[in-house]
């Protein structure tokens, strides 16, 4: 019988890696995973919903731990999810934004290149790049050709990481594979981010625990997508004999707005405005104004499609909140 599958994940204990290390886990992969700071405190949590996963130190700034935690693993797939991911942030530190989503990147592909040696195309390689790449969109819907222009430093960083991935697939004929992932979440997502923010707020306001929601700019669009279904298209993109870049989006567009009246309506309330005061504080210093994904060429060649609609996204959101705040978790 061939030995299983084994896969190195940065970024296990986000979003993301959490669930694309329980996919690995269910495809019968001997999976590890990268995990960064002396005292993690998601380091509980991976270790309950992932018993069976082996983790390594390390940082992505820190070359030489990433030289290690491949010796260790010796795995046959590399998937790059770690980076300073909220674009707000990336304004307030942006040169450790580069250091870690964009030059990361290098450091793991360079670590690569010196752990297989000789047979580079041995290990298959996956790096999450970003639909903020776009930024100032030049093409409506946004696709694998469409030119890059970024609006904060996460989105330089990721356009960075991804001509990056595509250089050393060039230069060396590794099989490395971007994913330009639309926005995409799930009742895991961090706080930070605006579905999560307005999908906590809307089940506290329902339960009586909070009154109002402070806001920035409701008129943003994004192309969201549930994660449970994002992570296939990363393990489909690194099945393929050949590497290549695929976006992976819905292809529908909905505004903040709709975003927030769509939380609301999921808990019988349509006279939302009261509940909402816009702060400058949430404002950022250039803004994406609409994102829309065309993932026409996952679809052909991955076989690929979103599973969960927009709607549905909002109501498990909120859902899962409203059951987590009820149990008294947080
Ligand atoms: P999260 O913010 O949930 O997770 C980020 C992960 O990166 C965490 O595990 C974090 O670890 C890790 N990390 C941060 N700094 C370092 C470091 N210096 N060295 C090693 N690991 C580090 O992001 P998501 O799961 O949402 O996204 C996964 C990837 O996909 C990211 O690269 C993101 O930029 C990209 N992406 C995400 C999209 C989305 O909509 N979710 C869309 C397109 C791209 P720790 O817990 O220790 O902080
Ligand atoms: P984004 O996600 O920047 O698209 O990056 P985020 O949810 O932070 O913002 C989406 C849009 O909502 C607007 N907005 C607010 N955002 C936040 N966080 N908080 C607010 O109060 C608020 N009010 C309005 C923002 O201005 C923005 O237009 C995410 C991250 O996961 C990236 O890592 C990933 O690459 C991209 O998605 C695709």
């Amino acid at each position: 019988m061939a030995p299983a599958p084994s896969a190195l994940i940065t970024g296990i204990t986000g979003q993301d890696g959490l669930y694309l290390a329980e996919l690995l886990v269910a495809k019968g992969y001997d999976v590890h995973g990268l995990i960064r700071g002396q005292n993690n405190p998601k380091l509980g949590l991976v270790r309950e919903l992932l018993p069976t996963v082996t983790l390594h130190n390390g940082d992505l700034t820190d070359m030489s731990s990433l030289i290690r935690a491949l010796r260790e693993s010796d795995p046959d797939e590399v998937y790059n999810l770690g980076a300073v991911s909220f674009v707000a942030y990336s304004w307030e530190q942006a040169a450790l934004t580069t250091d870690v989503t964009a030059k990361g990147v290098l450091n793991m592909l360079e670590s690569l290149r010196l752990h297989c040696r000789d047979d580079l195309g041995r290990v298959r390689f996956y790096q999450a790049s970003s639909s903020e790449m776009f930024g100032k969109v030049q093409d409506v819907p946004q696709h694998e050709r469409t030119l890059l222009w970024p609006r904060s430093p996460y989105g330089v960083a990721k356009v960075f990481g991804h001509h990056m991935t595509i250089n050393y697939r060039e230069s060396y004929g590794m099989h490395a594979s971007s994913g330009i992932l639309f926005n995409h979440e799930s009742p895991r997502r961090g706080p930070e981010f605006v579905t999560r923010k307005v999908s906590q707020a809307v089940a506290r306001i329902h339960l009586g625990l909070q009154d109002e929601l402070v806001m920035g700019n409701l008129d943003a669009e994004r192309d969201w997508g549930f994660a449970g279904d994002y992570v296939e298209a990363m393990w489909l993109m690194l099945q393929q004999p050949v590497a290549d870049d695929y976006v992976i989006g819905t292809g529908e567009t909905h505004s903040v707005r709709e975003f927030v009246e769509t939380a609301f309506a999921h808990v019988g309330i349509d006279d939302w405005e009261r509940f909402v005061r816009f702060d400058e504080r949430f404002v950022r210093p250039a803004e994406v104004d609409q994102l829309i994904g065309d993932a026409a060429k996952a679809r052909d060649v991955l076989g690929w499609k979103p599973r969960v609609s927009f709607t549905e996204l909002v109501s498990l959101m909120v859902q899962a909140d409203i059951e987590a705040f009820r149990a008294g978790w947080k």
